[in-house]
């Protein structure tokens, strides 16, 4: 072999070696590392969130630590403190209650780890302490289920309806947000009074347990039951039951989510609307995590887009439904 050739095959070999070389992992960017803590597995929203956060990071090679709170906040706040430990690119967090983030996130900050809400809002004095919140608009989903029972009742218009609510966890964003709206519509009309108004905290057994309490203390008085997800209707539908009430029927029952649960429940005829809270934020969170650590501008609010559906659409649309 000539010095020449020898020296053609090196160039050749080296060249060869920097284009594998592109593609090995060793040259490759490092994988994105998301700490993301969830509040807890309280209803098939929440499995669904979860499912939806896991399989993203999953597609899109994202390192995934994932902290499940069980519905406590200070569990919360340790699993931040330990992504702040390991140096995490990115926390997300579903925070459980509104507030008592301030101190938590200041620490986030003062190590330089930028925060990504989603699902719930926090309250806290400085907005700077979160990047971005990714998650549906609450209050509206309450105003939404407040007009489905405004339309519902104007076909009766000299009846007076009263209405149960169950509340979601208290001091959740969703609770104190879906409240209000519902509250806002309802408002207009002098004949839907709340006579009861209680936490069923987001779950199928507490659901049933209240309404069972307000069954006993209210009767057949009762003739509208607004649950503020569709786990706490599905309990309270059961409760309605064993009463010896028909749901749907005796009993209107509204909720939120959109989960399958309530597709059946409506088809059964048992419940008679569902407001869609889509908990399917994976991949929208995936990509907000790329562009924050790429130092790309992100809007500070993402809403999700969602709809209403009516016991009369459920069949229809139960084939379509993700979670
Ligand atoms: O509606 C409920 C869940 O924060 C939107 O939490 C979420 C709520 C959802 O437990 O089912």
């Amino acid at each position: 072999m000539t010095i020449h050739r020898r020296t053609v095959l090196a160039a050749a070999a080296l060249a060869a070696l920097a284009t594998v070389g592109a593609s090995l992992p060793a040259f490759a960017a490092k994988p994105l590392v998301i700490g993301f803590s969830q509040v807890g597995a309280e209803s098939e929203w929440r499995t669904a969130n979860t499912v939806s956060i896991k399989e993203a990071a999953k597609k899109d090679g994202v390192t995934l630590k994932f902290a499940d709170a069980q519905q406590k906040q200070e569990n919360q706040v340790k699993a931040i403190r330990s992504f702040i430990a390991q140096k995490v690119d990115v926390i997300a967090f579903s925070p459980v209650v509104e507030s008592g983030w301030d101190t938590v996130l200041r620490e986030a900050k003062a190590a330089k780890i930028p925060v990504v809400l989603t699902d719930r809002a926090v309250n806290v004095s400085d907005t700077s302490l979160y990047v971005t919140f990714i998650g549906s608009d609450f209050v509206e989903e309450g105003r939404r289920a407040g007009k489905w029972l405004l339309e519902r009742a104007a076909k009766t218009p000299d009846a007076t309806l009263n209405i149960v609510e169950l509340q979601g966890t208290v001091g959740s964003a969703p609770a104190i947000d879906r409240k209000k709206g519902f509250e806002e519509v309802i408002g207009t009309n002098s004949k839907l009074r709340v006579i009861r108004s209680q936490t069923g905290d987001f779950t199928r057994a507490k659901g049933k347990e209240v309404m069972e309490a307000f069954l006993k203390a209210e009767g057949k008085k009762i003739n509208v039951l607004y649950a503020h997800n569709d786990d706490m209707a599905i309990g309270a539908i059961q409760a309605i039951e064993e009463a010896g009430l028909k749901p749907g029927t005796d009993i209107v029952v509204i909720s939120i989510d959109g989960v399958k649960g309530a597709f059946e429940a409506m088809i059964a005829g048992k419940l008679n609307v569902t407001v869609e809270c889509s908990p399917l934020l994976g991949p929208q969170l995936m990509q907000i995590a790329r562009d924050v650590v790429a130092g790309k501008p992100v809007p500070k609010r993402i809403t999700t887009v969602e709809g209403v559906f009516p016991a009369e659409v459920a069949a229809k649309e139960f084939p379509n439904r993700k979670y």
